[in-house]
C-alpha cells in the first residue's frame, strides 16, 4: 500500500514544486483544492472538476455533520463513494466554520458547541470528534481541530486562542491515531505576530504532523499584512512536509503565497464568482453581467482552452449569467476552476525550470494590460 509521502522536486528561491503521494493518486504541488463544501463542487460534475486539473478537493466537517451527517456516509461507503470522486480529499476540521457560520456558539477547554445554521439543533465539536467525523467521511488529509480568531484581535486574545490551539491539536493527534495511508496536518495559528507564529510552530513540530498548515491569514488583515506572515512562516515549518495555506485566495495571493513557499491552497472564490458572473481571466477579472459583453462575440479569454471558452461568446455567458439559467455557474465555474489550475501548472513548471521571477513579472504584465 502506498502510503503518504512528499517529494519536493524542485526549489526556486523560497518556492517549491513536488508531489504528494497518496493511496488514491498524486497531488502535483503547489496545488490548487476546489472547495466541495457539501459533498459537491457546485455546478460541477466530479469528473468535471478533474478535467480542470485538479488532484484533490476540500471537504468540510461542518457542513456534512450536519448534513447528511458523517455516520450516513459512512454507511453509504465514504465520501469519496459518496460523491463520486475517486481521488484525495483533504477535509477541514469544523471549528473555523462554527466561528463564521454557526449560531449561539461556546467556547471550552474541551471544545465549542453551537447551533446549526441550517435547523438551530444543538451540536458540540471536540478535537476527538472531529477527528472521529473525519475518519467516518474518509478523508486522505484531516485537519487538526483549531480555533482561528478573526483579525484585528488584541494580542492576550491571538495568544491564548494559539495555545488552546496547540493543545487541541496534541489531542487531535492522540484521537487521530495510526492510520496508513491517511494523513493528519496540524494548523500554526498566532495572527500577525512573529514570536507567537514561532511558538505555534514549535509546539506543532513537537507533536509532528504529516504536514503543516498556515491557519488564521485571509481573516481581514489584508494582503500586504499576509505576505509579511508568509515572508516568515513557512520557514518555521519543517521543509521536508507540504505546507497548506488555508483559504486563500484570489490568484496574486496564490502567487505571492507560492513565491513564499507555499504548497497548497484553497478557496471558494472561483467557483463561488462564477455563479455571480465574475472571470478569473489572465487579464484580470471580468463581470460578465456588465453591459459593454451583451453584444461581444469573442470568447471570455481566446488564449483558454475550457468549454466556456471554447464554445461560447461573452454575448451568451452576458445572456446565460443574467437569465440566472444553471448553464451560467456551469460554464463559468468551469472556466475559473480551469484559469486556477492553469495558474498553478504554470507555477509548477516554472519553479522546475527555475524561472519563477520571469513567470511571476509575466503574470503580472498581462494582468496590467486589462481586460480586452
Ligand atoms: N483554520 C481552519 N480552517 C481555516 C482557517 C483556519 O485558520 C482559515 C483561515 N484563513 C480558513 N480555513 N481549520
Ligand atoms: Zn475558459
Amino acid at each position: 500500500m502506498t502510503r503518504f509521502s512528499f517529494d519536493l522536486t524542485a526549489t526556486d528561491g523560497a518556492a517549491r514544486t513536488g508531489v504528494i503521494h497518496t493511496p488514491r493518486g498524486e497531488v502535483r504541488t503547489p496545488a490548487f483544492m476546489p472547495v466541495g463544501t457539501a459533498a459537491t463542487v457546485k455546478a460541477m460534475l466530479p469528473g468535471s472538476v478533474r478535467e480542470t486539473g485538479a488532484d484533490i478537493l476540500l471537504g468540510n466537517t461542518y457542513h456534512l455533520m450536519l448534513r447528511p451527517t458523517a455516520e450516513r456516509i459512512d454507511r453509504l461507503g465514504g465520501l469519496h463513494r459518496f460523491m463520486n470522486w475517486d481521488r484525495p480529499i483533504l477535509t477541514d476540521s469544523g471549528g473555523f466554520q462554527v466561528m463564521s457560520l454557526a449560531e449561539l456558539r461556546k467556547l471550552t477547554e474541551e471544545g465549542v458547541t453551537f447551533r446549526s445554521h441550517i435547523d438551530g439543533s444543538r451540536h458540540t465539536l471536540t478535537p476527538e470528534r472531529s477527528m472521529e467525523i473525519q475518519r467516518l467521511l474518509g478523508s486522505d488529509i484531516v485537519m487538526a481541530f483549531d480555533e482561528c480568531p478573526a483579525l484585528p484581535a488584541e494580542r492576550d486574545r491571538i495568544a491564548a486562542s494559539m495555545r488552546l490551539s496547540m493543545r487541541w491539536a496534541q489531542r487531535s493527534r492522540d484521537a487521530f491515531g495510526d492510520r496508513p495511508g491517511h494523513a493528519l496536518f496540524g494548523i500554526q495559528q498566532g495572527g500577525l505576530e512573529p514570536d507567537l507564529r514561532a511558538e505555534s510552530a514549535e509546539a506543532l513540530r513537537g507533536i509532528g504532523f504529516d504536514g503543516y498548515a498556515v491557519g488564521g491569514l485571509a481573516v481581514g488583515e489584508g494582503q500586504e499584512a499576509m505576505f509579511g506572515v508568509l515572508d516568515y512562516a513557512p520557514g518555521q515549518l519543517p521543509e521536508d512536509k507540504p505546507r497548506y495555506l488555508m483559504g486563500v485566495g484570489k490568484p496574486d495571493d496564490i502567487v505571492g503565497a507560492v513565491r513564499r513557499g507555499i504548497d497548497m491552497m484553497d478557496c471558494v472564490l472561483p467557483s463561488r464568482s462564477g455563479r455571480t458572473g465574475q472571470a478569473f481571466t489572465r487579464r484580470g477579472v471580468v463581470n460578465i453581467r456588465n453591459a459593454r459583453h451583451a453584444d461581444d462575440p469573442r470568447p471570455l479569454d481566446e488564449a483558454c482552452a475550457c468549454p466556456a471558452c471554447r464554445g461560447y461568446s461573452r454575448a451568451y455567458l452576458h445572456h446565460v449569467s443574467r437569465a440566472k439559467e444553471i448553464i451560467a455557474s456551469m460554464l463559468m465555474t468551469w472556466h475559473n476552476l480551469h484559469y486556477y489550475q492553469e495558474l498553478m501548472a504554470g507555477m509548477r513548471d516554472a519553479i522546475a525550470a527555475g524561472s519563477f521571477d520571469a513567470w511571476e513579472a509575466e503574470f503580472h504584465a498581462t494582468r496590467a494590460l486589462g481586460d480586452i
